[in-house]
């Protein structure tokens, strides 16, 4: 019966969302992951704990950060650069999960960037209250290949403006499981987050995971 075949299909396509040139939203696609991704998680967090870092400017930023990878996205008063080593440890970042680098290929896949292979992961905590204010990721050298990003716990309001920080920023929800896709000519667009509302994830509990993965080098 038609309705049958439908329903199969709806199985096993998942959803996707085309947000702008470059940019897709795959709605739950690592939903089916959550176990393995938060113990490959906290294997990585128990090397590299979260800290607030702070920014060029002196502000110390309310998301809280750790990387896995061949290298690590930091900032301190001197800016903003990827390194091999945790300035906190002295130690090279964690490895990346094999789990969470396939993910992240098969997310590109999906949207058209065949052959995505990062070699960092940042991973981003979020507490009721913290945001990221707009900004553009420029510090990686090749601007030719995406930046995948999975949502994890509480829901976030994500702000997705143009190429001039002025331009007003459209507002997506994105929930735990989300997938997002951004390259080609969406990948130098300016985007932060909300500040996120309070709640209690069921799985998360008091707070949003981000992990976006890179090509740095
Ligand atoms: C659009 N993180 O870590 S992920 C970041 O939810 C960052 O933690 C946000 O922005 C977060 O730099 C947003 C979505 C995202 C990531 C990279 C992008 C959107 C992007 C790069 C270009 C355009
Ligand atoms: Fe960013």
């Amino acid at each position: 019966m038609t309705a049958d075949l439908f329903e199969t299909v709806a199985d096993v396509r998942p959803s996707f969302e085309v947000i702008a040139v470059g940019a897709a939203l795959l709605r739950g696609f690592a939903g089916p992951l959550e176990s393995e991704l938060m113990t490959a998680l906290r294997d990585v967090v128990a090397q590299a704990p979260f800290r607030r870092m702070v920014t060029p400017g002196g502000h110390q930023m309310s998301v809280a950060m750790t990387n896995c990878g061949s290298a690590g996205w930091i900032t301190d008063r001197t800016g903003y650069r990827y390194g091999a080593d945790d300035p906190e440890t002295g130690k090279p970042w964690p490895a990346m999960p094999a789990l969470l680098r396939d993910l992240a290929g098969r997310a590109a896949d999906h949207a058209g960037f065949a052959g995505f292979s990062p070699d960092v992961c940042l991973v981003n905590r979020y507490v009721p209250g913290a945001r990221m204010s707009l900004h553009q990721d420029r510090d990686e050298l090749d601007f030719g290949a995406p930046i995948v990003s999975v949502s994890l716990g509480l829901p976030a309001i994500f702000l997705w403006g143009g190429l001039k920080r002025s331009d007003k920023p459209r507002r997506f929800r994105l929930e735990h499981g989300d997938v997002a896709v951004w390259g080609g000519p969406a990948r130098l667009n300016f985007h932060g987050v909300a500040p996120l509302a309070d709640g209690e994830h069921p799985l998360m509990g008091r707070q949003r995971i981000n992990l976006t993965f890179r090509k740095v080098r």
